[in-house]
């Protein structure tokens, strides 16, 4: 093992307190590290990571999908498989916590994870190549009987028996299409749900400070503004943003979106893009007690229609328990490009960087006509129950997508004092309970790259991975060239009118 100078007392920073500098922070302390502190310019100790409260981190939110399915990537689908079990371990955990004993922004009764299943759609009729090689690649793990092909004979013979009466006719087809006499075909993920994520992180940060993390949270003194570098050009610390500098022998960046902007070097790798979220704010349960028994996750699955990268992008959730349906669009990820003065370097970089409701400037949001429009088609079709309600609300959630989809954990080339801890490319959320584990690992021996270690070290582009950052600021995706949709495209015309 090589050694990399660092101690169980060694001084480490966190910079996030999103998944990525949680799971970190809590797995070294874990492995013994006693002197690790998160910095993080939002008041989460204040806010519980609520997004109605100004948090905006793609950590912040109500629910995202948990899956173990993973189409090819088998070292993902071990990953999450692992990662579960500390997920029902922490739902028993809250559910026999006392009130008192509980961070603010969770009580006993929070499920953070839901096992409520997720039906992947096909819309062009045909299972795609990603659903066919989940499934060869779970059947190689012995999991296959957690799947059920839609409309495959012995997969609807065994659901019948492995769910509650009445509940694999409602997830398998909850827009009713062979009602309607239209095709179904698709794969209910048995393995699958949601995590409740503010929830999930507030948890997640108690856990850390009961082992000794410290957390510095809020907008001067949390505030990251640029690194301490010693004449070799070895990170030694961080600067905040007054002016108060923290030494490290490690500094992890996870800054999510955020990324590229607090070290731009690294936006060869990495680029922040835009997904767009709307929200549909069910009537309150007296007056809609129907929508509500509907879209619960006792009845209603998390769904892809027309799986996640095909067809329109689509995918939603069961209502929250203050009844808001959330549907998201992924067709396209939106660039926003910016000068960018690189704090450490004073140089200035192009690089597309975070514009939520809250940051730089609080605004009302706005997301672009394409994803209103392709998410309105859907619900037309799909949930015209809600077309009455109209779109309620949206958010810009930011991604930091890499050039393939990977994670990015390593040192930076030539500064073994900074650590990039990033890359969610939007899937990470599910990892929170797990991803700390193999930080730890690649943190204590940077060069014998394990699975998770080679996965995610730092790469370059070449021919074939690009993933879409090589379109830079000229390319289709840049969101200042994009329509953005009005109020009034919140709302079904048809529907309106009646
Ligand atoms: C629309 C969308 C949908 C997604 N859906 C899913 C899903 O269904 N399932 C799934 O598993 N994953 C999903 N993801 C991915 C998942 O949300 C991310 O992988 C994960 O939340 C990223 O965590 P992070 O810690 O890297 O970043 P973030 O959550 O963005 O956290 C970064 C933190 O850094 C802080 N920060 C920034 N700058 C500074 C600074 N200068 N100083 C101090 N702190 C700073 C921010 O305040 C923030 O708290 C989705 C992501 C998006 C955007
Ligand atoms: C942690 O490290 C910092 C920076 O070296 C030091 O000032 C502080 O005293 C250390 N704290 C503990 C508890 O060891
Ligand atoms: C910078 O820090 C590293 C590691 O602590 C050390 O090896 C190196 O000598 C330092 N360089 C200078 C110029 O102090
Ligand atoms: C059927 C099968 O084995 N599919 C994939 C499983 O995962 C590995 C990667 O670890 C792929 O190479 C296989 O093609």
């Amino acid at each position: 093992m090589v050694s990399t100078g660092l101690t169980k007392e060694s001084p480490i920073i966190i910079v996030g307190a999103g998944v990525f500098g949680l799971s970190s922070a809590l797995h070294l302390a874990k492995a013994g590290y006693k002197n690790i502190t998160v910095f993080d310019k939002q008041p989460y100790a204040d806010n519980a990571y609520s997004t109605t409260d100004g948090a905006d981190a793609a950590s912040a939110d109500f629910n995202k999908v948990m899956r173990m399915s993973y189409g090819e990537e088998i070292e993902y689908q071990r990953l999450a498989f692992d990662g579960i079990k500390t997920w029902d371990a922490w739902n028993k955990e809250i559910q026999s916590s006392r009130p008192e004993d509980l961070p603010r922004g969770l009580k006993p009764s929070d499920l953070i994870w839901n096992n409520c299943g997720f039906l992947r759609m096909s819309i062009d009729g045909e299972l795609s190549p990603i659903e066919r090689a989940t499934l060869a690649n779970l059947t190689r793990e012995g999991l296959r009987q957690t799947q059920f092909i839609i409309g495959d004979p012995e997969d609807e013979k065994r659901a019948r028996s492995h769910f509650r009466s009445g509940e694999w006719e409602k997830k398998s087809d909850p827009f009713g299409r062979r009602r309607q006499g239209k095709k179904l075909v698709g794969v209910f993920d048995s393995t699958a749900g949601f995590v409740e994520a503010s929830k999930a992180c507030t948890w997640v940060m108690h856990l850390c400070r009961r082992s000794g993390v410290r957390f510095i949270l809020s907008e001067k003194e949390g505030q990251v503004a640029s690194f301490i570098k010693n004449k070799s050009g070895k990170t030694t610390g961080v600067r905040t943003a007054s002016c108060t500098e923290y030494q490290a022998e490690l500094v992890v960046l996870a800054a999510g979106g955020w990324t590229p902007s607090l070290f731009p070097a690294v936006s060869s790798l990495l680029e922040t893009t835009a997904g767009s979220v709307v929200y549909f704010q069910l009537p309150p349960k007296d007056q809609a007690p129907d929508l509500w028994d509907k879209f619960s996750p006792d009845n209603f699955p998390v769904f892809a229609y027309g799986g996640w990268s095909k067809g329109h992008g689509i995918g939603g959730f069961p209502r929250t328990e203050d009844g808001i349906v959330k549907i998201g669009y992924r067709g396209t990820k939106y660039t926003n490009y910016e000068d960018v003065r690189d704090p450490t370097t004073g140089k200035t970089h192009r690089i597309s960087v975070p514009k939520t409701r809250y940051w730089p400037q609080s605004y009302d949001p706005a997301i672009t006509k394409q994803a209103v429009d392709a998410i309105k088609e859907v619900v037309k079709e799909a949930m015209p129950e809600l077309t009455a309600i109209g779109i309620t609300g949206c958010r810009n959630c930011w991604y930091i997508d890499s050039l393939d989809n990977g994670f990015l954990v390593d040192r930076v080339p030539n500064d073994d004092g900074m650590l990039i801890c990033s890359g969610g490319s939007g899937h990470g959320f599910k990892f929170l309970p797990i991803l700390g584990r193999e930080v730890v690992k690649i943190i204590e021996d940077p060069t014998a790259k394990n699975t998770y270690g080679k996965l995610w070290q730092w790469r370059t582009k070449d021919a074939s991975a690009k993933n879409g950052l090589e379109q830079g600021e000229t390319g289709p995706r840049n969101w200042k060239r994009q329509i953005m949709a009005t109020k009034e495209d919140w709302q079904f015309r048809e529907s309106s009118k009646l």
